[in-house]
Formats: C-alpha cells, sequence, structure tokens
C-alpha cells in the first residue's frame, strides 16, 4: 500500500522531506501540499513534478479524505495547531520539532493523544536515527568506558538570518541535543544554567552568540553544550563522552583525506541537511513503516514535551544567569517505560 501524505510547510526541510518522500523512500507518496506562502507550494509540485494538490489552507489539508498522514514542516510556532487538528482527525502526523515551542504546547499534544488513546505522533528528532550517534550510544550501553561522568557538545552554525533569535538558539537548535542526550544517556536534566562568553562580532546586533548551557542529569552527569551559530567555518556537531575508564567521540562525518598545497585536510560540511542525510532518510522511512504497520515507534510527543520542559528551563536560565531546576513529571504509561 501507498501512503497518501500531506505536507504543510514547503521551505527548507518541508522541500527536502518531500523529495525524500517522493523519491528515496519506499511506500510514500505526496499528494496534498500547503504553505501559508502560497507560491512556494505550488513551485515545489512543479519543480518536482508532483501529481499533488495545492491546498490554500493547512486545515483543509489535513481533513482531505485524500490524506492518510500528515508532515508538518512548517515554522515551529505553526507545529501545535496543525499537530492538535492532525490528532483531531485521527490522522498520524510526523512534526519536525520542535513539536511545539512551549512545553504547555507540547503538554497539549501529549494530553490529546492520550485521549485519542493510540500513538499518532512522531517528532522529527531524526539524531537517534543517525550512524554516529547509534555506535556512541552502544559504546555507552557496552560498559566499555564504564558510567558516562560528563559531555562536552558543541552544535556549530556557519551563519544564522536575522529573523534568528536569542531564545531560538534553544527552541531550534539546542532542542536537538536536549533529546539526543536523554536518549543516549537513559536519562532525564534535572537542573540547567546559560552562560554568555564574549559576543562574537560576527553576529547580529540582537543576538547573543555564543552561548554554553551547563545541564546536570538525574544520575548527576554533567553536561556542557556550547551553542555557536554564526561560527563561519562549518556545520560541526561534537559530542564527546567522558566515562570513569575511557572517552567516547561522536565520529566525524567521513571525509576524503587529502595532501595538497603543503598541508593535511579533510572537509567539513557547511549544511545540515547534509550532515544528517542519512538519519532523515531512516526517521522517515521508519514513519511510513510504522504508519502501515499501524504502531508509531519513532521519538514521541512525549519526547518532544520533554525536551521542552528542558528548553523552557533553559530560556529561563537565559534571562535569570541562574541555575534552574527542571521538573519532568512522570511519564504517563500510555508512551511506555
Ligand atoms: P523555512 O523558513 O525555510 O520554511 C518554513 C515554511 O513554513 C515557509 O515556507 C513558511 O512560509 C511556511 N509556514 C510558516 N507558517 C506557516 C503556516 N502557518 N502554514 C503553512 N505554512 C507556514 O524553515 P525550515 O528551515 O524549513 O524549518 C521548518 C521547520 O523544520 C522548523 O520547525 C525547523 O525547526 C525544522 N527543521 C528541522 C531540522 C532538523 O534537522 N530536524 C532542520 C531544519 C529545520
Ligand atoms: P529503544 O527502543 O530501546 O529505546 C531507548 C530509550 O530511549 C527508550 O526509553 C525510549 O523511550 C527513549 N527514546 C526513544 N526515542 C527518544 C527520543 N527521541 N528522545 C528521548 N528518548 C527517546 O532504543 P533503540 O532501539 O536504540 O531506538 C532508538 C531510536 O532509534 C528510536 O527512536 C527508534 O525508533 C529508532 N530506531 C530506528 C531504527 C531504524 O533503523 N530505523 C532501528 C531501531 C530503532
Ligand atoms: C535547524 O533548524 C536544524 O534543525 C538543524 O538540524 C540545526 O542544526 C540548526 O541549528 C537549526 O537551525
Amino acid at each position: 500500500m501507498t501512503l497518501n501524505i500531506g505536507v504543510i510547510g514547503t521551505g527548507a526541510i518541508g522541500r527536502d522531506h518531500i523529495r525524500r518522500c517522493s523519491q528515496v523512500l519506499q511506500g510514500s507518496r505526496v499528494v496534498a501540499v500547503n504553505d501559508i506562502n502560497r507560491d512556494s507550494a505550488a513551485k515545489v509540485v512543479s519543480e518536482l513534478k508532483l501529481d499533488a494538490k495545492v491546498y490554500d489552507n493547512a486545515h483543509d489539508l489535513i481533513n482531505s479524505s485524500d490524506v492518510q498522514a500528515v508532515l508538518v514542516t512548517s515554522w515551529g510556532p505553526s507545529h501545535e495547531e496543525f499537530v492538535l487538528a492532525a490528532i483531531a482527525a485521527g490522522k498520524p502526523v510526523f512534526c519536525e520539532k520542535p513539536l511545539a515551542v512551549t512545553a504547555q504546547g507540547c503538554k497539549n499534544i501529549v494530553d490529546a493523544e492520550a485521549k485519542h488513546g493510540k500513538r499518532l505522533v512522531q517528532v522529527g528528532f531524526m539524531r537517534p536515527y543517525d550512524q554516529g550517534y547509534r555506535a556512541l550510544k552502544q559504546v555507552l550501553t557496552s560498559g566499555q568506558i564504564g558510567e558516562p561522568l560528563m559531555l562536552h557538545c558543541a552544535h556549530r552554525n556557519p551563519r544564522v538570518g536575522e529573523a534568528y533569535t536569542t531564545d531560538m538558539a534553544i527552541t531550534d537548535t539546542l532542542i536537538h541535543e536536549l533529546d539526543v542526550l536523554r536518549w543516549l544517556l537513559d536519562d532525564d536534566y534535572v537542573s540547567v544554567q546559560v552562560v554568555f562568553p564574549r559576543k562574537s562580532s560576527k553576529a547580529l546586533p540582537h543576538l547573543r552568540d555564543p552561548q554554553i548551557v551547563l545541564m546536570e542529569t538525574a544520575k548527576g552527569t554533567r553536561i556542557d553544550v556550547e551553542i555557536f551559530v554564526n561560527c563561519q567555518y562549518g556545520y560541526d556537531i561534537q559530542c564527546e563522552v567522558v566515562g570513569e575508564t575511557g572517552i567516547a567521540k561522536l565520529p566525524e562525518p567521513s571525509a576524503v583525506q587529502m595532501r595538497s598545497g603543503a598541508k593535511l585536510s579533510t572537509e567539513i560540511l557547511v549544511d545540515w541537511k547534509d550532515r544528517f542525510i542519512g538519519a532523515y532518510d531512516v526517521e522517515l522511512q521508519a514513519f511510513i513503516n510504522d504508519v502501515q504497520a499501524g504502531k508509531l515507534t519513532g521519538p514521541s510527543a512525549w519526547d518532544g514535551f520533554a525536551a521542552a520542559v528542558a528548553a523552557d528551563a533553559c530560556i529561563a536560565a537565559q534571562n535569570s544567569g541562574e541555575v534552574v531546576p527542571v521538573t519532568l513529571p512522570a511519564r504517563p504509561g500510555f508512551y511506555g517505560k
């Protein structure tokens, strides 16, 4: 059976996911698209030669009988409304991160899904599907470096646009670490603090960049994450785990080593689309397969909520400079262990 997908939001990742669902993955086709900018939706239909209808209204797309599953790839503040509408229509929905821009927004989704009685939501946290993070998790689980004591992480983008604000370093960027580190350590956060080093002259006046987020987990592991979104040189994701008996580091993406011009070098990627290209393929194929099998298993609305609770605390910590507690309620049985 081919799954008929409707996509809301045809920006950078929306277009990339549409390409993926229609050209790369098995078992799906894009039959409906919507964007607040209609021309952008129409353009993707013609550029990718899709047999898809352009909807003027996202709710009409969600409720259309032609659409069996929904992909929400519009900008963050619109996610909650569309995910709630998909749940109300009883349709599976893959929602790009963040699930909602506040913990309360995510909680509204968790409550609606639980009321519906069956999982319908997968969040676009792709890093748990990345080969490198999976290999790192395997090392930790095998006990080869003992218990994890400290993590040193970095999330660097070459540059960001004018619309990117200081809080988005948390809700849009750090949100990936907030998710994947919970998964990697099988742990939850108990407190966070944000400190601001000297500001880069490359950052626009309204943006505080870089930032360092310090986190503590329930098991006592300490994590530092550098967020630096105007680093200029590349898109660079680092994660080093210091354990009791050794250190394990996220593998670098594979690249050709060159000896040229009196230099030994390897290239660094510059675009997030390339860095996690394999993980995006695997996460969406898993969504399509799971919808067809009738049971979602990927990152859940609860995972989206857990990350958002920590994100809310980080934003409070950005503003206060204090150590802020993170209080996550007990996971409902509905979401498993
Ligand atoms: P973008 O700005 O390029 O695209 C967003 C699109 O959504 C735009 O075309 C905009 O017109 C449309 N849009 C906004 N509000 C809308 C509404 N109410 N109804 C319909 N369309 C609407 O942004 P992007 O880079 O594609 O990011 C989109 C989402 O994907 C964000 O939530 C972002 O955080 C997420 N994202 C995730 C990853 C990842 O690695 N998982 C990477 C990039 C972006
Ligand atoms: P698992 O299923 O044993 O679960 C590990 C723990 O991590 C669980 O407690 C779970 O609740 C939690 N978790 C899962 N996703 C999370 C997230 N996004 N954020 C925070 N916590 C999360 O672990 P496994 O098999 O290692 O799977 C991890 C992820 O990879 C899952 O999202 C799973 O769906 C996916 N996966 C993908 C496969 C693929 O090749 N497509 C194969 C196996 C798993
Ligand atoms: C973007 O929205 C993403 O999700 C990328 O994965 C992330 O690294 C980048 O910082 C965000 O802007």
